[in-house]
């Protein structure tokens, strides 16, 4: 039984807090997890949260996702990946992307040109580790209506 809604992290979002604080805040994953849980229990909704470094597992967690409500993932190191697209282009869930930073405003442009973003229903990019709770806001509101 796959849980209700997966939040996916990739390569080195386990550094969150750690390192780079002027670009991606002091929070950890651990507090991420803790907001996503908080809104998934208040609405009744089974998370599943994970962080990975490796590209494979990350394909493997997208798969094991794939008919769920709801996928949020923040590809990071990934989102230039084109077995990771494949992969989530294969998931009738509705997928939302968010990245932390905003990768159009970056000093390196091609942070902008993920090729992940091409499978998700939409992006959410520079609001902080607040926008994987506007993404699960976003997939708890349009549940059913896809
Ligand atoms: O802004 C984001 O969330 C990113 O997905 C983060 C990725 C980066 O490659 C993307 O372009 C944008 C990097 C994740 C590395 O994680 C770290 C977290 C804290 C400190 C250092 C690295």
């Amino acid at each position: 039984m796959t849980a209700d809604i997966h939040v996916l992290n990739g390569p080195n979002l386990n550094l969150l807090g750690e390192r780079e604080p002027e670009i991606y805040g002091t929070a950890t994953l651990a507090d991420v997890e803790r907001a996503c849980r908080e809104i998934c229990s208040a609405a009744g909704l089974e998370l599943s949260f994970h962080q990975t470094n490796s590209e494979a597992t990350l394909i493997e967690q997208i798969q094991a996702a794939r008919a769920s409500a709801g996928i949020v993932i923040n590809p990071a190191g990934c989102s230039y990946s084109v077995p990771v697209l494949d992969a989530l282009k294969a998931c009738s869930a509705p997928i939302v992307e968010v990245h932390i930073s905003n990768i159009h405003a970056r000093a390196e442009a091609w942070r902008a040109e993920t090729l992940t973003t091409a499978a998700a229903t939409g992006l959410i990019s520079g609001l902080g580790i607040r926008g994987y709770g506007l993404a699960l806001q976003f997939l708890l509101d349009n549940r059913g209506r896809q």
